[in-house]
């Protein structure tokens, strides 16, 4: 008797567990990274179950270019949306998937260009464009550009921010974070304003 209410017990706290991580999974909707919400069909009823993890989203999916910059070559108008803790790498210090400098955007002088950030860890984050040089330091004032940084980067946040600005200059850049220490343990990635390219490009340098 005595036995079987002690074996009760942990059952009972076993199955509360389950209840719980049912409950943050269904909490937790997995936010739509662009504009298009043609993901959302009828998956209501597939008995998938996404592990539960830190993040907010369940699984990130192969790292694919075209997710990551869109380009319009006619109005010269580049969109970046910028992902911070996008998986685990480097802590959560990361953007899409990648720190310090192991993403590299390339975008014509003189175009527009737009982040689009969003965080997807409850640890707030920033994007604030500076110099390139600038990565190593604890925290920045300002953006190297009018405009080219989340609001209160130094603050951080945990949703969503977008700013504009206009690549008027050419040089080695970086979208870094601006929360303090957060660059200079690698959460950047990189940024190039040429005045020789003819369109916006997006590569991994350790990527075949
Ligand atoms: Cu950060």
């Amino acid at each position: 008797m005595h036995q079987s209410s002690l074996l009760f017990k942990p059952v009972n706290s076993a199955a509360s567990i389950l209840l719980l991580l049912a409950f943050l999974t269904c909490s937790n909707p997995i936010p739509a990274v662009q504009a298009d919400d043609s993901s959302t069909k009828d998956e209501a009823h597939s008995h998938e179950h996404h592990p539960v993890t830190g993040r907010k989203i369940a699984s990130p999916g192969p790292m694919d270019t075209a997710k990551f910059l869109l380009v319009n070559e006619e109005s010269k108008t580049a969109i970046l949306p910028i992902i911070a803790t996008y998986n685990d790498a480097n802590y959560g210090m990361n953007f899409n998937g990648h720190h310090r400098g192991k993403a590299i955007y390339t975008v014509p002088k003189g175009w527009k260009i737009t982040v689009q950030f969003q965080n997807m860890s409850p640890v707030p984050h920033s994007a604030i464009i500076v110099e390139e040089s600038m990565t190593k330091k604890l925290q920045f004032s300002e953006p190297y550009f009018e405009g080219a940084s989340t609001r209160e980067p130094l603050k951080g946040l945990v949703k969503k921010d977008e700013f504009s600005f206009v690549a008027d200059e050419s040089g080695k850049f970086a979208i870094a974070c601006g929360f303090p220490a957060h660059s200079a343990s690698g959460h950047w990635i990189s940024l190039i304003i040429s005045p020789e390219a003819h369109t916006a490009t997006l590569v991994f340098p350790d990527k075949p």
